[in-house]
């Protein structure tokens, strides 16, 4: 039986300090190295499950760090589902809110190593479990965030070579908006005219920054901003969404159904980016994907730089949605030096696609984890 199959024998969790390939450079922080905490659920059929949770820069772009992710997974998390049946994936989210507030990256890595588990008792992919992929790739977006104008030009032309990616971000909000704009002019001439360019801000600007500067966005030929100001400004936010000629998208603003509901209502952006450490579950970011569609927003699959095995897991809750109109920037394989897998996604004519496998559909590399993995 299913429920005594899948019933959690023991959740462990490790964390990862995985070098990437450049400097990654945020309006708030600065990363050489990817922090995730790395979950392995064991269920009593003898099936292992593998979930991921991402951070940059420790608690600095959200409020979780690997290592209170750790603490919280050994001590409050992990206790209260051993002995649940894995298989009930809502009944498990349920189980870990009461245990603990909030977390969402913390639950996100525990939910998606019960997918995978689930998916590999089941022989199906995980998206099958999620009702199904509408989509089996996906436009891959890549970000551009050293700093350096001359090696960001040369970064993109380099992925559009590969035919890895055609699609870029840029972050914003590190320097003056004088010098931003100043690379941002570097690769809008360097690359063919009409590529897609995501300016993201990370909440490093003020309202009156936006109104000077979002209209030269607009002129060197910006498709989306990307959370501009600071999360909770909403009725700044809403003003600024107003007077822009280019869609604004919401980040860091919109974590849980009742942000979705309240910033969709305020019209603060039109686009919105989805991220599992954000919702905490597959399922809840199905249920905030649906609020702001309701509300006419459109869908950005977004990604905190994971490895293959969280990139996965995005990806096969991403194939799902109805509508996905901006693609994803599920690039962190590409950015890592080594990958946690021996299997990594696979980026071809500009799409990042599906693995087809059980469960997630990738197999953690031992020898990487033991490699990158940090006992304190
Ligand atoms: C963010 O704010 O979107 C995702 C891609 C990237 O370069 O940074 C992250 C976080
Ligand atoms: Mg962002």
């Amino acid at each position: 039986d299913l429920l005594r199959d899948t019933a959690i024998r023991r959740i462990t969790a490790r964390m990862i300090a995985a070098p990437t390939t450049r400097n990654h450079k945020l309006s708030n922080t600065s990363v050489t190295h990817q922090g995730y905490i790395l979950v392995e659920v064991l269920l009593e059929n003898g099936v292992i499950g593998y979930g991921e949770g991402s951070t940059l820069g420790g608690p600095r772009w959200a409020e979780e760090s690997v290592e209170a992710m750790k603490a919280n997974i050994d001590t409050y998390l992990a206790p209260a589902l051993v002995g649940q049946p894995g298989c009930n994936l809502e009944a498990a989210t349920l189980i870990m809110d009461r245990a603990a507030k909030r977390n969402y990256t913390a639950k996100s890595a525990i939910d998606m190593a019960l997918l995978d588990a689930l998916g590999k008792t089941l022989n199906v992919p995980a998206h099958v479990l999620l009702g199904g992929a509408v989509r089996t790739s996906i436009e891959a977006i890549w970000a551009l965030a050293s700093g350096d104008a001359a090696q960001e030009v040369d970064e993109a032309q380099a992925m559009i070579q590969r035919g890895w990616f055609n699609r870029f971000k840029i972050k914003l909000g590190f320097a003056d908006p004088a010098t931003d704009l100043a690379r941002l002019g570097a690769l809008q001439k360097a690359l063919p005219s009409g590529t897609m360019i995501v300016a993201d801000v990370n909440q490093g600007w003020s309202e009156a920054e936006c109104i000077r500067y979002l209209p030269e966005l607009h002129d060197l030929g910006v498709s989306l901003i990307e959370q501009p100001i600071a999360a909770g400004q909403t009725e700044a936010s809403a003003r600024i969404a107003a007077r822009s000629s280019i869609p604004i998208m919401m980040d860091e603003s919109v974590s849980t159904l009742s942000e979705a509901k309240r910033e969709v209502a305020a019209a603060t952006g039109s686009v919105l980016s989805l991220k599992l450490c954000k919702h905490g579950s597959v399922h809840n970011l199905k249920r905030v994907a649906g609020i702001a569609a309701a509300g006419g927003v459109q869908m950005y699959g977004g990604c905190l730089l994971e490895s293959s095995i969280g990139a996965a897991g995005h990806l096969h809750v991403f194939a799902t949605l109805p509508h996905l109109e901006w693609g994803t920037e599920q690039f962190g394989p590409k950015i890592l030096v080594e990958d946690l897998v021996s299997d990594s996604l696979r980026y071809e004519d500009f799409r990042v696609h599906l693995p087809t496998g059980p469960g997630l559909g990738v197999t953690p590399d031992p020898e990487m984890i033991d490699k990158y993995a940090r006992n304190a």
